[in-house]
Order: C-alpha cells, then sequence, then structure tokens
C-alpha cells in the first residue's frame, strides 16, 4: 500500500498511526501542500476532491478520505480492533470522532483559513480568534466525556486517539491554552509514548522541513 501524505496533515496522521499500528507494509509518498501539489493532476487524478490522505491499494486502486482508508486498514488487519465490540461503546466512539473530522477539522483546515484571509479578507487576528473559537468549543465538549486513563477510552488504544492526537498536535502548533482540557493533555502524552504514534508525527516525516 501507498499513502499518499504531508507531515502537518491531521487526516494523513490519523491514517499513519492507524498503519503504524497495525503494523501494515506500506510506504508514505510525500505530497507537498505549500506548493499545491495536492490540487493538480497527476494527484488529483488520485484525489479528485484534492485532498490528503490517498491511499493506493497494493492492486493499484484509490481511497479517499481518512475515515474509509482506516475502516479499510481495520478490515485488512482485525488485530487489536480500534472499535469496541459492545454497540453502544462503538456508537460513542463514532460519536466522538464526528466531533472532531466533523465538528472542528474542516472549520480549522488549511484550506478555510485561506479563504477567510485571501477570500474574505480577514485579517490574522480574527483568524486565529476563528480557529480557537472551533477548536475550544470541540475540546470543551470532549473533555468531559474522555476516560484519560491512560488512553481515550481507558485501557486500550481505540480510534478516537488516533482523531484526538492529530488535532492535538495541531493545537498545540497554534499555541491553544490547553489549561482547560487536562484530560485531552494527558491523553496526547501517554498516546505519543507509544512507538506507532511517536513515528507518525510530523517531524517524524521525511518530507517535514529540515530548518523547522
Ligand atoms: N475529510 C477529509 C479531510 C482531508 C483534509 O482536509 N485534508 C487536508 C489536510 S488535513 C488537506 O488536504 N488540505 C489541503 C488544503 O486545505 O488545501 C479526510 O478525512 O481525509
Amino acid at each position: 500500500m501507498k499513502l499518499y501524505s504531508y507531515h502537518r496533515s491531521s487526516a494523513a496522521y490519523r491514517v499513519r498511526i492507524a498503519l503504524n499500528l497495525k503494523d501494515a507494509a506500506h510506504t508514505l509518498v510525500p505530497v507537498n501542500l505549500l506548493t499545491g501539489e495536492h490540487t493538480q493532476a497527476p494527484y488529483t487524478d488520485k484525489q479528485p476532491q484534492g485532498l490528503v490522505p490517498c491511499l493506493e491499494t497494493d492492486d493499484g486502486r484509490f481511497l479517499s478520505q481518512s475515515g474509509a482508508i482506516i475502516q479499510y486498514i481495520e478490515a485488512l488487519y482485525p488485530q487489536h480492533p480500534l472499535v469496541p465490540t459492545d454497540a453502544f461503546a462503538a456508537a460513542e466512539v463514532r460519536s466522538m470522532i464526528d466531533l472532531i473530522a466533523c465538528d472542528i477539522h474542516p472549520l480549522d483546515n488549511l484550506r478555510v483559513l485561506k479563504y477567510l484571509t485571501q477570500t474574505l479578507n480577514v485579517n490574522e487576528d480574527e483568524k486565529m480568534q476563528w480557529y480557537f473559537h472551533w477548536i475550544n468549543k470541540g475540546f470543551n465538549a470532549l473533555e468531559g466525556q474522555l476516560k484519560a486513563a491512560p488512553y481515550s477510552l481507558g485501557d486500550t488504544v481505540s480510534l478516537v486517539d488516533l482523531y484526538l492526537i492529530p488535532q492535538v498536535y495541531n493545537a498545540l502548533r497554534f499555541k491553544l491554552d490547553m489549561t482547560p482540557y487536562p484530560n485531552i493533555l494527558a491523553i496526547y502524552n501517554n498516546c505519543n509514548k507509544l512507538p506507532a504514534f511517536d513515528a507518525a508525527k510530523p517531524e517524524n516525516q521525511i518530507d517535514f522541513p529540515k530548518a523547522d
């Protein structure tokens, strides 16, 4: 399998963690979001939305959307399941990952922040106000739902951790005050002690800029 990835992409970061946790053989192919490589062919022939990540399967098929890609990886590698078998617990996982993937991530995504500044002429301060508003709303709701002992659902790493850790990484990069979120921060620190999470970090990717 090949994963088309960008070091700082939260959506690609989720998939990188899944591939590492499952010990799935794969190659990472960097796509440069800063030069706009993702918005042009040949990348858009693989991912028509012009977003990362995209997975190329061993038989040459392409799959978009991090959630769908993780679902495929989970089906290929069912060992160490990322979702509990209990119906309610599985739905709770879905509820928490949707909170991150649908209600935080798209609002604070690069293309949305760029649209605010470049098309709507929002200034840098207002852009950051927007960013913090949506991430705080999401983290406030999530903080109380997490078990934080040591991972999002308790003793076992789950899909929630795969979505949470990249979102926290992004928040820390933008210097979000994490004081109101001790559970979220504890889970972040605990997950990052695991090799699968560590190897998936932006700074451990081959396309991470040397000067950063
Ligand atoms: N729902 C998509 C989101 C993908 C997405 O938004 N990717 C971002 C990086 S995290 C991207 O490619 N952004 C390019 C841009 O904003 O121009 C998924 O989960 O795969």
